[in-house]
């Protein structure tokens, strides 16, 4: 059945692959599974042909036969359990994978993304050199926690995993703030999900869109 995802026609990280439709493309490269790209301005986002694929007038979305979901965790752990690879056999090892999904987007994100939206849109603000070592405090102690827990394994808890996916892909957004930098296993940890070929694959094609090499 075909895959067919949704990304930004125009990302506004200019192809870093920060953009969740990243993390998709990543899993389905994974498990060698073919997909189309529907590519989505920000005006398209609110239309009602996209609304009815993602209630918040997001990406991505992703559309296989009569199924359609959005939340990159719901996709992942979808692809995951769908094609062997990115899941254990064994159930207790799978079960802690999941959780390793879920920790990655629900305990690691949101500081990193409370953060962004810091550094982005609060930098004209009166408060903002006040509010900004707080949201850094609460990127710091995360990534302490999760360093701390990773210490010198190559993955968080046995084989790579979609957890380890959802965690790289996670932590790639904190790089720019530099905090990354100053856990050198989370660092490295991030460096070896980006020279995986899969994620290799997967940057390439939404660099390629925004480079313009993808008509829209
Ligand atoms: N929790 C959602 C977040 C999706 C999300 O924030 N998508 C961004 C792009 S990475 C987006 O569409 N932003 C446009 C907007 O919110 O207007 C997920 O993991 O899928």
């Amino acid at each position: 059945m075909t895959i067919t995802i949704t990304a930004f026609e125009r990302s506004p990280d200019g192809g870093q692959g920060l953009a969740r439709d990243t993390r998709v493309r990543w899993a389905l490269e994974e498990l060698g599974q073919p997909y189309k790209v529907r590519l989505v301005t920000f005006e398209g986002l609110k239309q009602p042909a996209h609304l009815a694929l993602h209630p918040f007038c997001q990406i991505p979305t992703y559309e296989e036969g009569n199924l359609v979901l959005f939340e990159t965790g719901a996709i992942v752990l979808h692809i995951a359990e769908r094609h062997a690879g990115l899941l254990p056999h064994h159930a207790n090892a799978r079960a802690r994978a999941i959780a390793w999904l879920f920790a990655a987007l629900n305990t690691v994100e949101l500081p990193i993304v409370e953060l962004s939206n810091v550094m982005l849109l609060e930098r004209d603000m009166p408060w903002y050199a006040e509010r900004l070592p707080l949201v850094e405090g609460r990127v710091r102690d995360r990534l302490t926690q999760l360093s701390s827990r990773l210490g010198s394994a190559e993955w968080i808890d046995g084989p790579f995993s979609a957890g380890d996916l959802m965690m790289v892909s996670v932590l790639l957004r904190a790089r720019s703030s530099g905090i990354l930098d100053e856990f050198p296993n989370l660092a490295a940890y991030v460096a070896r999900g980006e020279a995986r070929p899969a994620y290799k694959r997967a940057f390439a094609a939404q660099l390629a869109v925004n480079a313009g090499a993808v008509p829209s």
